[in-house]
């Protein structure tokens, strides 16, 4: 008998293709998903392209220049080639209006990684068409973030062991990571997964159809974070992907049903891997759980298919998994029904219900004096969280402890040291509420410097002085009280919360006198209105009655 052809670990589930029913459903989930604008216009797809040419041409110039200035005869400093490989959204093809252009300059030997923040970060800035021009050589992935004719692009930077980078290049071949950097191997990552994902679907477009559905749905229900322990973009497209594999001839709207089924049914902590994980060249660690025990404790292990293959997950806790199946379960159902025609696909996108979920929520604000700092603090304070969250889980009465996505940014201007502690710990007086305002901080530094200067010069002018805070959400779901006993449930959360402050205090930046960091346990009645963004607030329970 012959063999059937199949990619993924094991054979697919089915080989059929689809009904009626589910092209159907594919064509309305089509349109759904242009009514929920998650395509960009053909205008924005050319600008997009014009600019990756450009950037490409750049690129080669500063291979080019920076050959001349470590000596290289002009003949080879012109051969040295130098050539940009896309990842992220845009490279699945799944990126929406408004999303950046992840882009990688490879380069050969001879261009060192400081060459590019010095001589490409300023051929840069001399590009009329660079807006926000901004280097972060110290990232664990360093990176220039730039806006280029509107667009933003995060350049990363890989230095090959090569003598020329020609456009021929690819960058599948493991031996490629010999000899390189770590901050080189780790930027190659990104573009070697997403390069490796499209070679295991069986069909692209339906695996973009979907996973465009599983990222709009993902984001709705407020569980897409990799921070927070949700997933995030690129362990949603390798669960997308392990699912097209199981049903190769499917289409997209049958993929997204089967898609919900089978992750609320996986057997965790079985992995989800696109193929056998590999060994390589290098002496680096692959993902392992017979040889390491940190890696038996990934709850909701999904691999990277690239060498070298790594748990994209692994910030997944008790909680958030089970939130997470919740959510698979719900659209499961809800999908369900649309197959039947009993609902619609807008349904399946309806924003989540965190702020009417709890009855108690804990809040925990980061607070400073400027907006540079600001970024960072509440950056370190939201790294941390999820240590927080598994500390709670060992608390005997809490249940789960629910991890909102995003921390709310504030701004507040106070009179005097009171107002500024009343604004630090959440407790803000009615007059200094209104001169309080909900405000994003700045993206990056650059920007939150020039904040920091208008705040300077007011206070300057004024006398108040600007305070940023950021309030992250924990919902908190308290075992039931059990039959026959009175009084309100115990909930002691002193020690984990005790314990996290000390924890992020250890930052190595962190200064007692300019940075506030205060949990505070509220009942839902005490939510502040920011968090419904215009929606109705809840009713008042009226659990009393009874
Ligand atoms: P968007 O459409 O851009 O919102 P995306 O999936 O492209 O979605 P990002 O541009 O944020 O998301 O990230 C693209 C990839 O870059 C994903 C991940 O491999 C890598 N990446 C993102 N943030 C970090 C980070 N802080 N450190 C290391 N790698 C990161
Ligand atoms: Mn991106
Ligand atoms: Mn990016």
């Amino acid at each position: 008998q012959q063999q059937i052809k199949y990619l993924g670990v094991t054979p697919p589930i089915a080989i059929n293709g689809p009904t009626k029913r589910e092209l159907e459903i594919t064509e309305t989930l089509q349109a759904e998903l242009e009514r929920q604008k998650v395509f960009e216009s053909e205008a924005e797809a050319k600008l997009r392209e014009v600019v990756l040419g450009k950037i490409d041409a750049l690129v080669k110039d500063f291979v080019y220049r920076a050959s001349i200035k470590h000596g290289l005869s002009e003949g080879i400093a012109r051969s040295s080639g130098g050539k940009i490989f896309t990842f992220g959204s845009y490279r699945l093809g799944v990126h929406g209006p408004g999303s950046d252009i992840d882009t990688l300059c490879v380069v050969p030997k001879h261009v060192q990684r400081e060459d590019f923040f010095t001589i490409f970060e300023t051929m840069l800035k001399a590009r009329e068409e660079a807006t926000e021009v901004a280097g972060v050589p110290e990232a664990f992935v360093p990176v220039i973030k730039t806006k280029f004719m509107g667009i933003s692009i995060d350049f990363l930077f890989a230095r090959l062991a090569l003598p020329r980078i020609d456009d021929s290049l690819e960058l599948a071949d493991d031996n490629l990571l010999k000899n390189l950097d770590e901050r080189d191997v780790r930027s190659l990552g990104g573009s070697r997964v997403t390069d490796e994902i499209l070679r295991l679907v069986p069909d692209v477009n339906v695996f973009r159809l979907a996973l465009r559905c599983i990222k709009l749905w993902a984001g709705r229900r407020a569980i897409y974070s990799n921070v927070l322990g949700f997933l995030g973009g690129v362990a949603w497209a390798m669960l997308v992907a392990r699912i097209c594999q199981l049903y190769p001839n499917e289409a997209a709207g049958a993929i997204v049903s089967r898609f919900f089924i089978i992750m609320y049914q996986w057997n965790w902590p079985q992995p989800v891997l696109l193929k056998n994980i590999e060994e390589g060249p290098l002496q680096v660690r692959v993902w392992n759980p017979k040889l390491y025990p940190s890696d038996r404790l990934h709850r909701m292990p999904i691999i990277t298919p690239a060498y070298p293959s790594m748990c994209s997950t692994h910030n997944v806790t008790q909680s958030t998994q089970m939130i997470m199946t919740q959510e698979f379960k719900r659209a499961a159902e809800v999908v369900d029904r649309i197959i039947i025609g009993r609902a619609e696909w807008s349904e399946l996108f309806a924003k989540h219900d965190f702020f009417y979920k709890y009855k108690y929520y804990l809040q925990v604000i980061a607070s400073s004096g400027s907006a540079d700092l600001q970024l960072k603090w509440s950056g370190t304070v939201e790294s941390k969280l999820r240590q927080l969250i598994m500390k709670l889980e060992l608390v005997p009465t809490l249940m789960c402890a629910h991890p909102f996505v995003k921390g709310f940014d504030q701004v507040s201007e106070c009179w005097d040291d009171n107002e500024v502690r009343r604004v630090a710990t959440g407790d803000i007086p009615e007059e200094v509420a209104n001169r309080t305002k909900l405000s994003e901080l700045p993206k990056e530094g650059e920007a939150a410097k020039e904040a920091d200067e208008a705040a300077k010069e007011q206070e300057q002018k004024e006398g108040r002085r600007t305070i940023w805070t950021t309030t992250f959400y924990i919902g908190l779901c308290v075992e039931p009280r059990p039959a026959n006993t009175t009084g309100p449930r115990k909930l002691d959360i002193s020690y984990p919360a005790n314990e996290f402050t000390q924890k992020v205090k250890q930052w190595e930046q962190h200064d007692e006198a300019s940075m506030g960091i205060v949990l505070r346990h509220i009942k839902c009645s005490q939510l502040p209105a920011y968090v419904f963004e215009g929606d109705v607030r809840p009713q008042k329970a009226s659990t009393n009655k009874r």
